[in-house]
């Protein structure tokens, strides 16, 4: 694993021209949900051929695929048992290069999923391992006896006291061997070993062998756990106990001792020669800005831009996803501005209100009833507007909301399941405020089928869908959106557009406006072209804001979500309910 520093800078930044990803959009698709081609109510790969003029009507540069990968889906893809093969519920690795193919043919480049901080545990790799102690793959995954002085299976006695982030320990006990794995998910998804050398190898292997196949990057799941913090003699020590039972286990397990050190080394085996082409996008819940500029600062080699989670904990109560709270804007607006300002000069912001595992950000933050076409259109343009990558989530550019499931049964995804056995068992909801907490928090909120039409199960299959159509379908979907030149959908076009046109868009300064305004998030975009002034109103009442720097008087609108501009007085712009703006200086304003 040689690295020679003379050729290092020659695949990045060997001018100033910004990388690709500066200006481009990328669109993940959830492909369960996306679209359906053989009845069997789960969408596939043959069913995104079928969809991918509606990428290129949208102008996205990038389609991310959450795991297609051979899997038992025990969370849903994120649990893979073969890392070259695609599960036969998505389709075929030959429908795949198609896939890949077409969207090439279109420009659009094709980001995989990439889920190595753990393995399904029915991985190879993992059956060798579990099968005896003296396995050679046995140190390819977190085994350890149990906790000294208890019998292996007694309550407690798992080695160390953490939680997995399903519910439940971390740590599963293999009465074959008598000892415990670990496994931060659920306990079909084993942590693998990165201190072992051979796991590396083998990882970085079976990348190169997707870039090979023609992939242009990863989004790498939980890319910041991969590194926990382990003992010379091999021992892991307990979180400090927050909730009775188990220990906080993030400074064991997140952002760990050897991260950037196995990062590089990724680089250098992988990307190396490579990079300018690819989008190397990391998952890193719980990192903040200082570890977001050792991620993505291009110097160091290691991502290209990394997903922070601060802003969508902002409205989370002590109970977290299930225990959502208002929105306090001014929290959100410090935060995102924290991140513009901190990855500035070195490195990139990922931008995004939604994914796979957020729920619906109009039902979230907006208005999902009255103004869903005028709040879901204002989180798009504040979103748009800021520097950085941002990420469409399927259905987010048809402002799809919250899934409305009425019924516990309704829900399919592993940690809502969880979540509401645990708390039904000890008692701690009523099944009332279960199906209220799982209707506002709950993955599968943003996990229902894609809304295409109004027919029975909205365009999406033929046969009954894994997870319910969402019942609004019949006004909200593609074929109404697109019929309408006001619509979200010709919005997002609009917002994506701009990005591609304009440079202070893509790379201009970023700066705050009336930062404590309670219900406006107000910027200014500067840079070489002219200042780009854009206002959102995160309420359904009229809101004042101040307009220093653009005369809007004088700017153009560049994009709005009403009719016309919203009216200003003596220096005083209102915003109607949900209203969003977006307003170019005149020349001769600087
Ligand atoms: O959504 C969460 C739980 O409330 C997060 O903690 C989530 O589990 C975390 O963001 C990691 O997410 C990724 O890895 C998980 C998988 O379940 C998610 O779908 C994936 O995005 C395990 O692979």
């Amino acid at each position: 694993m040689s690295h020679d520093p003379k050729t290092a800078s020659a695949d990045i930044a060997a001018d100033d021209t910004p990388a690709w990803w500066t200006g481009a959009v990328v669109y993940q698709i959830y492909p369960r949900s996306f679209q359906d081609s053989d009845g069997d109510g789960v969408g596939d790969l043959r069913g995104v051929l079928r969809r991918i003029d509606h990428l290129v009507e949208l102008g996205v540069d990038v389609v991310w695929f959450s795991p297609i990968y051979r899997s038992p889906q025990d969370d849903n893809g994120y649990d893979i048992s073969d890392y070259r093969d695609v599960d036969p519920l998505f389709g075929t690795l030959a429908d795949l290069d198609e896939v890949i193919v077409a969207l090439h043919e279109r420009g659009i480049r094709v980001v995989m999923d990439l889920v190595v901080n753990h393995t399904s545990d029915e991985h190879p790799w993992f059956a060798e391992s579990r099968s005896s102690r003296d396995s050679p793959r046995r140190d390819w995954y977190w085994w350890r006896p149990a906790r000294e002085g208890m019998a292996a299976g007694a309550p407690g006695a798992e080695p160390t006291n953490w939680a997995s982030a399903f519910s439940g320990p971390a740590w599963e006990l293999d009465e074959a061997t008598g000892e415990y794995y670990l496994h931060l998910f659920s306990r079909k998804q084993p942590d693998l070993n990165w201190e072992n050398p051979d796991v590396r190898a083998a990882v970085y292997d079976m990348m190169r062998w997707w870039l090979d196949r023609g992939v242009d990057g990863f989004r790498m799941d939980v890319i910041n756990l991969i590194s926990k913090v382990v003992g010379a003699d091999g021992s892991l020590a307990d979180g400090v106990v927050v909730d009775g039972r188990f220990g906080d286990s993030r400074l064991q397990t997140v952002n760990g001792p050897r991260l950037h050190e196995f990062l590089q080394e990724m680089h250098r085996e992988v990307f190396e020669g490579r990079r300018e082409a690819l989008l190397l996008v990391g998952e890193t819940p719980g990192a903040t800005v200082e570890d977001g500029r050792l991620f993505t600062d291009p110097s160091r080699r290691e991502l290209d831009m990394v997903f922070t989670f601060e802003h969508v904990h902002i409205d989370h109560g002590p109970g977290g996803r299930f225990d959502l709270r208002p929105l306090d804007l001014r929290e959100l607006k410090a935060t995102m501005a924290r991140w513009q300002h901190g990855l500035f000069d070195a490195g990139w912001n990922a931008l995004y209100w939604e994914n796979h595992d957020q729920p619906r950000s109009v039902s979230r933050f907006g208005d999902d009833s009255a103004y869903r076409r005028e709040s879901a259109t204002m989180l798009a343009t504040v979103l748009h507007l800021h520097r950085g990558t941002p990420y469409v989530y399927q259905g987010e550019e048809l402002g799809m909301t919250n899934a409305h499931l009425r019924e516990l049964s309704d829900y399919r995804d592993i940690e809502s399941l969880r979540f509401a056995a645990e708390a039904r068992a000890h008692g701690r909801l009523t099944d009332e405020q279960l199906v209220e907490a799982l209707g506002s928090g709950s993955r599968d909120n943003s996990r229902t089928p894609v809304q295409w039409d109004a027919t029975a199960s909205a365009g999406f299959t033929t046969g009954t869908p894994w997870i319910g159509v969402n019942p609004n379908h019949v006004t909200v979907n593609a074929e109404v959106e697109r019929a309408d030149p006001a619509s979200v959908f010709h919005h997002y076009r609009r917002l994506i557009a701009l990005r591609h046109d304009d440079p202070v868009v893509r790379l201009g300064d970023f700066a705050l406006v009336a930062p404590d305004h309670p219900r406006v998030y107000a910027f200014t975009r500067s840079g070489e072209g002219p200042t780009l002034f854009v206002a959102g109103n995160f309420s359904g009442d009229p809101q004042n804001i101040e307009v220093d720097g653009v005369d809007p008087a004088y700017a153009e609108l560049v994009i709005g979500n009403y009719d016309d501009r919203p009216p200003v007085a003596s220096g005083v712009m209102t915003l109607r309910p949900w209203e969003a703006v977006v307003l170019r200086a005149a020349p001769h304003h600087p």
